[in-house]
Order: C-alpha cells, then sequence, then structure tokens
C-alpha cells in the first residue's frame, strides 16, 4: 500500500494530536480509553474501525479440528464465524504457519496481527495453536497475536493465552438462552461425550461466559462476534449485546448468517435466510445503546493475508515462502518505520476528525440552521482512508451515513466488479445491476474514477455518481458532498417532509 505525503498544514495538524470524534464507530471511544488499552486496539484492524483502513491482519489455517458442531457450519468450508464460506487453500503444521507469518510481515509491513480462526476452532487443537503462538511470541515479538473460539475450551485455556502475551480474544456467542441454542447447535462434544440439543447449548453457553469473565479478569480485550439468523436469534442478539457487555467485553460484532444450499450446511440446504443490509444495521444499531459495535468485519477466510477485504493469500503459497530468504531483524526496522508514518497519519485525521466534530456542533447549535435529513453514500477505497478506487474495479463499498450529527461508518457491500463482471453474473443479472442492487439506498457514490456507461442508469437509479473527491480523506470527501447537498436544497426541511411522506 502506498502511503500518502503529509503536507505542511496536516504535518501541523499532526503536532495539534487530538482525540478522534467520528460518530458510530469504535473510534469515537478512541479517545477516551486509557493509553495502555488505546496502544493495544489503535493498530489493530478489526478492534478499530480507523485501522483497518491502514493495517493489515493475517490468519493461519493451523486448526482443523472442531468440538461442536453449528448448523451454519460445514468442516469442508471455512470457520463460518471468522471467515466467508470458501475452502481453505492449505491446511499447515505450527513450524510452516511461523514461516508464513515471517514470511508476510518482511513483505507486509503493514501487517500487525496473526489471528488464528480455524478452519476448525484454535483452542480445540491446543498443542497446534500454542506452539504457532510460542515460537511467534519469541521470532517476531512485533506482531500482536489474535485467537478467535467457540468457547466451549475457553476456561482450560485462559492461562495459558495469558502466558503468551495474547491481547485479543474473539469469543462467538450466539446466545445466552439455551432455547435458542438448541436451534443453533446441534452437538458439542466435551469431557468424551457427545451431548445435544438444550443441555449441550446450555454447557457451551456457561463456558462461553465463564471464559469471557477470567479474560476480562486478566485484562484481555474480548470481541463478542454473534450471527445473526433471522428468525433464530435475532430478537435475543439485543440481550446478548447487554449481558457481555456487563461482563466486560470490549467490543460487539453481530455478522449476517451466510447460509446457501450449495456450502452444504444444515440452515444452507433447509433454505434459512440471511439478514438484509436494512435489517443488519437495525440491529446494529439497537445494540451500539449498548456496546461498542464493529461494522467492518469482512467474515475472513481462515487464511486470509491483507488488509480487511482483500486477500493476497496466493502470494504467499507454501511453495513460494519456502524460496524466501528473510531477514527478520531488517524487517523489523522497517516495520517500526513504516507504522510510525501510519501513525503521524491517523494523528492527523483524528485532529481533522475533531475539528470537523466541533463545526458540526457550532452548526447544530444554530437555531436558524434548516433541518437536513441523513443521506447514505457509497465510498469505493482499496485501503489508506482515501478515495482510491476505481468504481468499476471495486470488488465492495464502503457505506457512509452523513447527517447533521457528523459522519459515521455503516458498514460494507460487496459485489461484483463492473468491469470485470463480463455480460451478467449468478443468475443472469449483470453485474452494473448487482452493484445498482447492492447500492439501494445510498444517493452518492463517491470513487476515484467512473466511466460513461454505469451513469446513467446509477443516476436513473437515484445515485449520483461523484468522482470529483479523489484521493480525499472519506470522512472530508463525505462530509463536503453533504454539505453541498445542503446548499444546492437537497436537504432541506420540504425535501425531510417528502422523505418522511415516501
Ligand atoms: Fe483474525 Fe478475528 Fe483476530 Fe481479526 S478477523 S482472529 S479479530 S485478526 Fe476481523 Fe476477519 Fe471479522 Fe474476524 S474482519 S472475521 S472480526
Ligand atoms: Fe464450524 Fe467454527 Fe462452528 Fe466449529 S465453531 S462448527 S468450525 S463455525
Amino acid at each position: 500500500m502506498d502511503l500518502p505525503v503529509l503536507n505542511a498544514s496536516q504535518e501541523g495538524a499532526a503536532k495539534g494530536g487530538c482525540a478522534s470524534h467520528s460518530c458510530g464507530s469504535t473510534d469515537d471511544q478512541m479517545g477516551h480509553l486509557p493509553e495502555h488499552i488505546r496502544r493495544k486496539v489503535y493498530n489493530h484492524p478489526c478492534y478499530s474501525e480507523q485501522a483497518h483502513h491502514y493495517f493489515a491482519r493475517m490468519h493461519v489455517a493451523v486448526a482443523p479440528a472442531c468440538n461442536i458442531q453449528c448448523n451454519y457450519c460445514n468442516r469442508k468450508y471455512d470457520c463460518a464465524n471468522e471467515s466467508r464460506p470458501g475452502v481453505v487453500s492449505e491446511v499447515m503444521s505450527p513450524v510452516q504457519a511461523v514461516k508464513k507469518v515471517m514470511a508476510v510481515a518482511a513483505t507486509i509491513p503493514q501487517m500487525t496481527v496473526l489471528g488464528i480462526a480455524g478452519p476448525g476452532d484454535p483452542l480445540a487443537n491446543p498443542e497446534r495453536t500454542f506452539q504457532t503462538f510460542r515460537e511467534l511470541s519469541e521470532k517476531a515479538p512485533d506482531i500482536k497475536l489474535c485467537v478467535s473460539t467457540n468457547g466451549l475450551a475457553l476456561p482450560d485455556c485462559v492461562e495459558e493465552l495469558s502466558k503468551h502475551n495474547i491481547d485479543h480474544v474473539t469469543i462467538t456467542i450466539n446466545c445466552v438462552d439455551p432455547d435458542v441454542g438448541a436451534r443453533i447447535y446441534p452437538w458439542i462434544f466435551w469431557q468424551n461425550r457427545r451431548i445435544r440439543g438444550r443441555e449441550a447449548a446450555e454447557i457451551l453457553i456457561e463456558r462461553q461466559q465463564r471464559g469471557l469473565e477470567m479474560l476480562t479478569e486478566r485484562g484481555i480485550l474480548v470481541k463478542v462476534n454473534s450471527v445473526m439468523i433471522p428468525g433464530i436469534n435475532d430478537e435475543h442478539l439485543a440481550e446478548v449485546s447487554k449481558v457481555v457487555k456487563a461482563k466486560g467485553a470490549f467490543l460487539h460484532n453481530v455478522m449476517p448468517l451466510i447460509a446457501e444450499a450449495e456450502h452444504g450446511t444444515y440452515y444452507g440446504v433447509m433454505g434459512q435466510r440471511g439478514p438484509t443490509h436494512e435489517e443488519l444495521q437495525k440491529l446494529q444499531d439497537a445494540c451500539a445503546g449498548d456496546m461498542n459495535m464493529m461494522r467492518h468485519c469482512r467474515q475472513c477466510r481462515a487464511d486470509a493475508v491483507g488488509l480487511l477485504g482483500e486477500d493476497r493469500g496466493q502470494e504467499f503459497t507454501m511453495d513460494k515462502i519456502e524460496d524466501m530468504e528473510i531477514d527478520y531483524a531488517a524487517a523489523m526496522v522497517k516495520r517500526a518505520e513504516v507504522h510510525a508514518q501510519i501513525e503521524r497519519e491517523l494523528e492527523i485525521k483524528q485532529a481533522a476528525s475533531a475539528a470537523r466534530a466541533e463545526l458540526v456542533a457550532i452548526q447544530g447549535a444554530r437555531t436558524d440552521a434548516p433541518a437536513t435529513r441523513p443521506v447514505l453514500m457509497a465510498v469505493a477505497t482499496k485501503g489508506g482512508g482515501v478515495i482510491n478506487e476505481h468504481f468499476g474495479h471495486a470488488s465492495e463499498f464502503l457505506i457512509y451515513e452523513a447527517s447533521p450529527a457528523g459522519v459515521r461508518f455503516i458498514g460494507h457491500r460487496k459485489t461484483t466488479p463492473y468491469c470485470e463482471g463480463g455480460d451478467t453474473c449468478g443468475d443472469g443479472e449483470s453485474a452494473l445491476d448487482q452493484t445498482l442492487r447492492v447500492l439501494k439506498g445510498c444517493e452518492v457514490v463517491l470513487c476515484s474514477k467512473i466511466g460513461y456507461e454505469p451513469w446513467q442508469p446509477l443516476e436513473a437509479a437515484g445515485i449520483a455518481p461523484n468522482g470529483e473527491h479523489a484521493m480525499e480523506p472519506i470522512e472530508d470527501a463525505v462530509a463536503a458532498v453533504y454539505q453541498e447537498m445542503r446548499v444546492a436544497g437537497k436537504l432541506d426541511a420540504q425535501a425531510v417532509a417528502e422523505q418522511k411522506v415516501a
């Protein structure tokens, strides 16, 4: 990733270094965190929404076995807790995994976090998982270690986790009610027995909650992932949020169920649907009253490499790594330089964000300011926190909401890149039609460039294409476009009333 060069005024802002107040994401709270916690999350792409524009993570697939069955998982595929469906390219030994991590860290200095997230459950494979962590903490001490688990074996592993200096643990908690759990988990394997139904869910929930308490008592940051399953646990997840917050969880990540018949999962075969974008956002907003919410999860593969949303795994297959000479001492020096530069950029962004928040507060305090309505905007980016992706190359769009309260990140929506989609994709829908459907509800799409062809269909769908803010910071561009719309009278009280009627 190319790092933008700072200009003079930005340098000045950096020195002013100030807390972030961009709305609606974990970064709202970043400025208020104690310094030792801020240091743990500022460069973790999952624990900080802002960090995910700059810092990368990687997973090593060292954990093939699992000790439970989820109705949304087929073991032939990646763990649906932490990955989108798709076979893991290669399950590897801890020795191979360590070599791969060091190769990636030397090549992608922005890679700050190594996570073990499957393809089964890492703590159901403790020897392989802890051997990997142990060796990495010795050989690559500048990499944060992260693990994701279903929680069944967690209470037995907390001591070992704290020994390896693992500051980030994700527990997938889909319910705190065993009756709900019995509809998600057909069985668990515990104390050498296969246990089914409500009893299985009861044990799993008890172990998850105990593990959560034990981790937070030790100061380890816990993120809770929940899979939103309409009709099963959707109405229950606000309660889950309350319970895990009360026990000290740092962040809650409500993810949509992915269930396709071709994945061979129980839910897929039974036709269980996943939530719509609107349903997911509504639930995340409802939970946000109780907790910091993660909205930028990409449900990555258990062997993902790169920024969230990109996968560079093919650059680091074992045969390629075998041939690489790695001087990790030199790599660490380079990594430290790159991290320091990104940190300076983040300070600039935070200063700009604070200034924007101040301006919004001043405008909001004006009694003569006309009421304006919120607007959703889609953004094409390939990282760095700026608008730097061509509309036709975008395989996902980040969705932001601009309103009188400021700019907030809502989530991301995947699509088939318009330029690569051919005439049709999937069930006969063209790539452009798919993008128009995915961007439903957005009024603007911001990108670095856009061709002539998609322009008209976008406008006809009520989505204004905008390539005028190329290479600008995303939040600044969204705020600027919102201001332009306000000045043009597109957001005034009349428009608010019309929108309500519509
Ligand atoms: Fe991996 Fe998970 Fe650690 Fe992140 S992923 S183990 S916390 S380093 Fe992140 Fe990927 Fe979402 Fe997971 S985007 S699926 S939340
Ligand atoms: Fe699959 Fe992960 Fe559930 Fe195990 S915990 S069944 S690997 S989704």
